[in-house]
């Protein structure tokens, strides 16, 4: 009798704690981190560039908070994913480019949410070589993946899958979140592809998007004068260096018809690619939008001057851009509304972001990787009913590696010593705090594709400087309130000595707070060189 009553008591007290764990669980905020690849800030209506509409991602921002002041580390996919896993810089995590290998065994916030009872899931593109590790369910893309009929590796394992990756992504998604165990709070990190290059858009939106015209930036036919040799050697201008099959998706045999080389040598095999990857009734689709675009541009390119060429090269760009853009829009709508429909929207964390800015045509680029404004910022909306004010706009200057320690102190779990970034939440009260007034950045992929050198820097409100090393050794110092386009370099202005040489004291108080170096940049390149020599 004792033994049995013994026994009661302590099935009592089990399910007393079960019920108490679930209490607790119940309270932590669930996290739904949305990134896309590439998104320009310039391309989300929030942020009031009037270039398109993204209604759903916009919700997000009505619902809760958007930064105006949100940069990245390093200003190109993999490095990015690494920092905001890691909540530390390239040159501490060490995924500094794209070629490096990311070492997952590292402590990521993910990981941290996993041990603390948190259900995990990585869907989409992340990027990164190896099995991501501090997910209980992952299915990602291979490498860059593929627009249509993509490939994903589900738990390991690699399948093709049918349709556009877009909206397979928020599918898998969708699914994963009415399936998971309920008991848990969850976190998954919903990653689009869209709208990384070449910019494939789904058939419901290139039909409405290829007829658009679009608003064009100041700086389209910049001359990159008054600064120094970085832009100029840059390959990464929308006239000069876009694919015309791959980008422009120009038919191989209209570009043979009307005697125009290819810029790259994969551009042909990119379109040939994308597009052999269709089904029949895909491809048939596509070419009744496309083939008029084609048949039309044989009429007008032989008598077009370089400058009708540009116009028409950034309209054909943004078309497919911001077309691959809307779904990516329909399906953040879709994930807010399954939040809704299940209860789900007052306790959960909806974060928006991208790996890095882009460029829409400024200084006639397309691209990314420079510490110029366009892709140093990247977007940042974030809504959590529970505790963040509806429509609340924060202006002060975060960056990727805050993301990891902000959410882990959401969810109660201790943020570790060496994460280098610091947790917003405060700011996203808008409570009295203490906060950076300046941000640090690096960049390595350098030579490469699109050839941007390899520079570090320091940006404060105002003023930004950055320093261009390797095959060239050249400052660059903007002042963003006389000139926000960043088109004159005035390091060697005398009216800025005094605000270069604040700069220069500024930039060395970075390198030492995050533990940078010429050492460390020596020891990155060396490893670079010796990887793509091989
Ligand atoms: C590909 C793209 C480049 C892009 C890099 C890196 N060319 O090489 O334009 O800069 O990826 O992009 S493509 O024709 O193959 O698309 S990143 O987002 O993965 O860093
Ligand atoms: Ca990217």
């Amino acid at each position: 009798m004792r033994k049995t009553l013994n026994f009661l008591m302590m099935m009592a007290m089990v399910a007393i704690s079960f019920a108490q764990n679930k209490g607790i669980d119940s309270k932590r905020p669930n996290i739904v981190f949305i990134m896309s690849d590439d998104h320009a800030y310039q391309a989300i209506s929030a942020y009031g560039h009037k270039l398109n509409n993204t209604p759903n991602i916009d919700r997000i921002a009505k619902n809760g908070a958007i930064f105006s002041n949100s940069f990245v580390t390093n200003s190109i996919c993999a490095p990015s994913r690494a920092a905001m896993l890691t909540g530390k810089h390239s040159f501490v995590n060490g995924k500094v480019d794209n070629v490096q290998e990311f070492n997952w065994s590292q402590e990521t916030f993910p990981k941290l949410l996993q041990q603390n009872g948190y259900q995990t899931a990585l869907i989409g593109k992340i990027h990164l070589d190896g099995l991501p590790q501090g997910f209980d369910y992952s299915a990602v893309l291979p490498g860059q993946g593929h627009y249509y009929n993509p490939d994903f590796i589900i738990n390991g394992e690699k399948q093709q899958l049918a349709g556009y990756v877009t909206e397979i992504t928020t599918e898998l998604t969708l699914e994963w979140l009415a399936n998971r165990d309920q008991d848990k709070p969850f976190c998954v990190l919903y990653h689009q592809k869209a709208p990384h290059r070449e910019w494939l858009p789904a058939k419901k939106y290139y039909s409405e998007y290829t007829k658009m015209k679009f608003k064009e930036p100041v700086s389209l036919f910049d001359d990159y004068s008054n600064r120094g040799t970085a832009a100029k050697k840059a390959e990464m201008n929308i006239l000069h260096h876009m694919n015309w099959a791959g980008d422009s998706k120009i038919y191989p045999e209209v570009m043979e018809q009307l005697g125009i080389t290819e810029t790259s040598n994969w551009g042909i095999k990119a379109l040939k690619n994308n597009l052999g990857r269709m089904d029949a009734a895909q491809r048939a689709s596509w070419d009744s939008i496309y083939g008029p675009i084609n048949e039309h541009f044989k009429t007008i390119y032989p008598t077009m001057s370089p400058e009708e060429l540009m116009h028409w090269r950034y309209q054909r760009y943004m078309q497919d851009y911001l077309g691959s853009i809307a779904s990516v829009d329909e399906g953040v709508g879709q994930v807010l509304d399954f939040l809704k429909e299940n209860g789900l929207d007052e306790n959960t964390i909806v974060v928006y972001t991208s790996d890095q800015g882009f460029y829409l045509g400024e200084h006639g680029w397309f691209d990314k990787r420079f510490m110029y404004e366009e892709s140093l910022r990247t977007p940042l909306l974030i809504s959590y009913p529970k505790e963040i004010k509806p429509g609340t706009d924060i202006d002060g200057m975060v960056q990727n590696i805050d993301y990891a320690p902000t959410l882990l102190e959401y969810a109660g779990v201790k943020i570790p010593k060496k994460m280098q970034g610091e947790s917003f939440r405060k700011l996203l009260n808008n409570e009295k705090t203490e906060w950076r007034d300046a941000i640090y950045y690096t960049y390595y992929e350098y030579p490469s594709i699109h050839m941007v050198k390899r520079h570090y820097g320091v940006r404060t409100d105002r003023y930004k400087l950055i320093h261009f090393y390797y095959d060239i050794d050249e400052w660059e110092l903007y002042d963003l309130e006389s000139d926000p386009n960043e088109l004159r370099n005035v390091y060697n202005d005398p009216g800025y000595a005094k605000i270069r040489d604040m700069m220069h004291r500024r930039v060395k108080e970075m390198r030492k707070k995050y533990g940078d170096s010429d050492k460390n940049d020596q020891r990155f390149l060396k490893e670079y060189l010796e990887k793509i020599n091989k």
